[in-house]
């Protein structure tokens, strides 16, 4: 009997145990900026998982840690999977190549190298260096597109920006979201959870709007940013949009008088208004993923997507195409003039009624 259990157990491979780490890693999604989504399993000589954890929150101990104290002494000869290179610095945490050769393991597999330039392979060659056999690249590009929003910063030093719109039959902007789509499990709520702030147009401010917001359970909201260039003189929030939101921010021009003041709102005035001004003020409050929510017929907010497109500034692209019935409420925007943009990687599927698809600005 105990036979057969081991036999079942050699079948898994390092990927199987590399796919739990990452589906352990993104219990944390949306929580741990600036660091990225990680996760551990601690595995024994007979496959069985002894030890679990991620990493919850920047500040807190890291994946390996939590995986390390839950395996207690049977991490001794064991297999530690990783979904990033473990660290070899001293950060908010101590290094945990140190706590994986203290904990005695036998082999560690990584998913892939840490772009931050302070560990870059040295968290590897630390473990290398000390007899432990590494492995590295398990799921590689599972653990890349994991943390797709955490590379791009370590690699450009801006925050990972995506672009989501709906669109009519026509190619036209519909302000309307999809059947569904914001509710629990919808796609659109659930695509907020992966960002650390929805940038929206001031066009959303009606008196019945709410600020867009992720049903899913125990969801970390998105901070949000409400964009009010072009405002002449003075920029009303309506009750309804104050009461959405914990914490909005409203970037704004020198002349605009937002009001009314209230405390969870606060008043940004940029110099410049710009993609990359944007960017850099989210960079500046530590946040590695950017969504801006195009709707609305905001000529400004569009421009300003449009050239920060234009500036490479814009990495991802999610287009809704809503469930139709027989009244849709399109605008006469075309999301990118008389440009077409370059897309890769594309992926389609349903959701609900509707077709998303998503892609990379190459
Ligand atoms: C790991 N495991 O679970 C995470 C790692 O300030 P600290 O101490 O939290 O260090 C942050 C850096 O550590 C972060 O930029 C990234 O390079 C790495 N994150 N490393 O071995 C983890 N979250
Ligand atoms: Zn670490």
């Amino acid at each position: 009997r105990r036979r057969s259990v081991r036999t079942a157990c050699e079948r898994m491979d390092d990927g199987h145990y590399m796919r739990r780490c990452v589906e352990l890693a993104r219990t944390a999604v949306g929580r741990t900026a600036p660091n990225p989504m990680v996760g551990c399993v601690i595995v024994d000589g007979g496959g069985r998982i002894v030890g679990e954890g991620f990493h919850p929150k920047a500040g807190q101990p890291h994946a390996e840690v939590f995986a390390l104290k839950d395996a207690g002494s049977s991490a001794e000869n064991a297999t530690a999977y990783v979904s990033l290179e473990p660290c070899n610095h001293y950060g908010r945490t101590p290094p945990c190549t140190e706590a994986l050769i203290g904990a005695k393991v036998k082999r560690v597999v990584v998913g892939m190298v840490d772009p931050n330039p302070i560990v870059a392979s040295k968290g590897v060659e630390r473990l290398r260096g000390s007899g432990i056999d590494v492995t590295v690249g398990i799921e590689e590009k599972l653990c890349q597109k994991l943390n797709e929003a955490y590379i791009h910063r370590m690699v450009t030093g801006k925050p990972f920006a995506a672009l989501r719109y709906s669109l009519s039959p026509n190619g036209r902007i519909v302000n309307q979201l999809g059947k569904g789509a914001e509710e629990s499990g919808g796609y659109y709520s659930k695509l907020l959870q992966e960002y650390d702030a929805v940038v929206v147009p001031r066009s959303m401010l009606t008196a019945t709007s709410s600020l867009p917001s992720s049903q899913e359970t125990g969801a970390k909201q998105p901070l949000h940013i409400i964009i009010a260039s072009g405002v002449s003189s003075s920029l009303h929030l309506p009750v309804s949009i104050m009461e959405s939101a914990d914490q909005i921010i409203v970037l704004a021009d020198k002349s605009t008088i937002v009001e009314p003041e209230s405390k969870g709102i606060e008043v940004i005035v940029l110099e410049k208004f710009s993609l990359s001004s944007i960017l850099d003020f989210c960079g500046r409050l530590g946040f590695c993923s950017i969504l801006f929510d195009l709707r609305g017929d905001d000529e400004c907010f569009i421009e300003l997507i449009r050239d920060g497109i234009q500036e490479h500034l814009v990495q991802k692209v999610v287009v809704e195409i809503p469930s139709f019935t027989e009244r849709s409420e399109e605008t006469s925007i075309l999301p990118f003039g008389d440009k077409s943009l370059q897309l890769k990687d594309l992926q389609s599927r349903n959701s609900n009624e509707n077709v998303i698809v998503e892609g990379y600005i190459s």
